[in-house]
């Protein structure tokens, strides 16, 4: 039998639990964003404490596999006058030589995505992560899961976020489609319209974007959530992948019909939240001197499991693309 075009685990446990936070007690440790710098792996850990308050914690590897985490959470400076309860599930970019972060902030008018550049002493070994100063925020409305592309696309910086449209029973409001905005500066946001939506009855009925777009020869290679909400109660939140034009992101390309990772190990079918998947960070082997990712390239996806524990999975970049063009069966 030929390989799956799936996301594989490493291994039956998680990768990163509660217990590798220092100091702390946390309830849980989820959805991290990723990225490569100089050969090290770096995450940022979204961590729950038992009153519900959220922090951002830094961790180093050498091998992507065994982690270093701070001893402090990351200091987010110059964020505007806003009344902010959670700021959380960065996502991480490394664009022009500058690692960027975005994440998602819950306010008392909504969730909105704010902007940061990784402004710590490298030297410290975080390559700047313990110390966020702010940029922008992707404009003024209500959004979630955004992610900036690695690099411009024609003269304009690009990102990709899920506007927040549809009230979930009894939880927070959520949306079914993935946008994409333009920047001259990252300063200032404009919408260029829906680039995906939502499969109503299927695993991805609601979607919001995961790691940052890969570049590869067959388009941006982007993972993104899909969420199954006709299970009476249970939302099951999935993995999928979609590949985009390079040079019009908008334009779709070829998307997973299937999802490349659902909750299947029991320590994601139970926990804070039950039945969640939900890919944040992903970190490619290699890239050719153009920038490409090319298809034996190795794709880490770092994910959060029930929104308590952190897991590891992966495939070849070529097996995600080749997932994106197969048939559903
Ligand atoms: C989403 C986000 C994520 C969370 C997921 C599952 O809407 O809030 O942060 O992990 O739900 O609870």
């Amino acid at each position: 039998m030929s390989a799956p075009l799936t996301l594989i685990r490493l291994g039956d446990s998680p990768l990163l639990t509660r217990e590798h936070i220092p100091g702390m007690d946390p309830s849980g440790v989820f959805n991290p964003g990723a990225v490569r710098v100089d050969g090290k792996t770096l995450l940022m850990l979204r961590v729950q404490t038992r009153g519900r308050r959220t922090f951002c914690m830094p961790a180093v590897s050498e091998d992507g596999l065994g982690f270093k985490v701070a001893a402090e959470p990351a200091q987010f400076f110059g964020l505007p006058d806003m009344h902010v309860f959670h700021n959380y599930d960065a996502r991480l970019t490394m664009l022009e030589d500058q690692l960027m972060v975005v994440t998602a902030l819950d306010t008392d008018k909504g969730c909105r995505c704010a902007i940061w550049k990784a402004a710590g002493h490298p030297a410290n070994g975080f390559a700047g992560l313990e110390r966020l100063e702010f940029i922008s925020l992707a404009g003024d409305q209500d959004t979630r899961n955004a992610v900036l592309f690695p690099e411009k696309i024609g003269d304009q910086y690009a990102m990709l976020h899920r506007p927040n449209q549809t009230a979930l029973d009894g939880g927070p409001i959520s949306g079914s489609a993935i946008h994409c905005c333009v920047s001259d500066d990252l300063l200032n946001w404009q919408d260029r319209g829906e680039v995906m939506g939502g499969h109503f009855h299927f695993w991805d009925e609601l979607i919001g974007s995961g790691p940052p777009p890969i570049k590869t020869r067959g388009g941006w290679l982007h993972l993104y959530h899909g969420v199954a909400t006709h299970f009476q109660s249970t939302n099951i939140y999935q993995a999928g992948a979609v590949l985009l034009d390079l040079d019009d992101p908008t334009r779709v390309l070829a998307r997973t019909q299937n999802n490349i990772l659902e909750p299947r190990q029991s320590w994601e079918l139970t926990g804070q939240v039950p039945n969640v998947v939900f890919p944040s960070g992903a970190t490619c082997s290699d890239t050719d001197r153009e920038g490409f990712a090319p298809e034996d390239a190795i794709l880490r996806v770092y994910y959060g499991a029930a929104d308590t524990v952190i897991g590891l999975a992966e495939n070849t970049v070529g097996a995600i693309m080749a997932a994106c063009h197969q048939e559903s069966f």
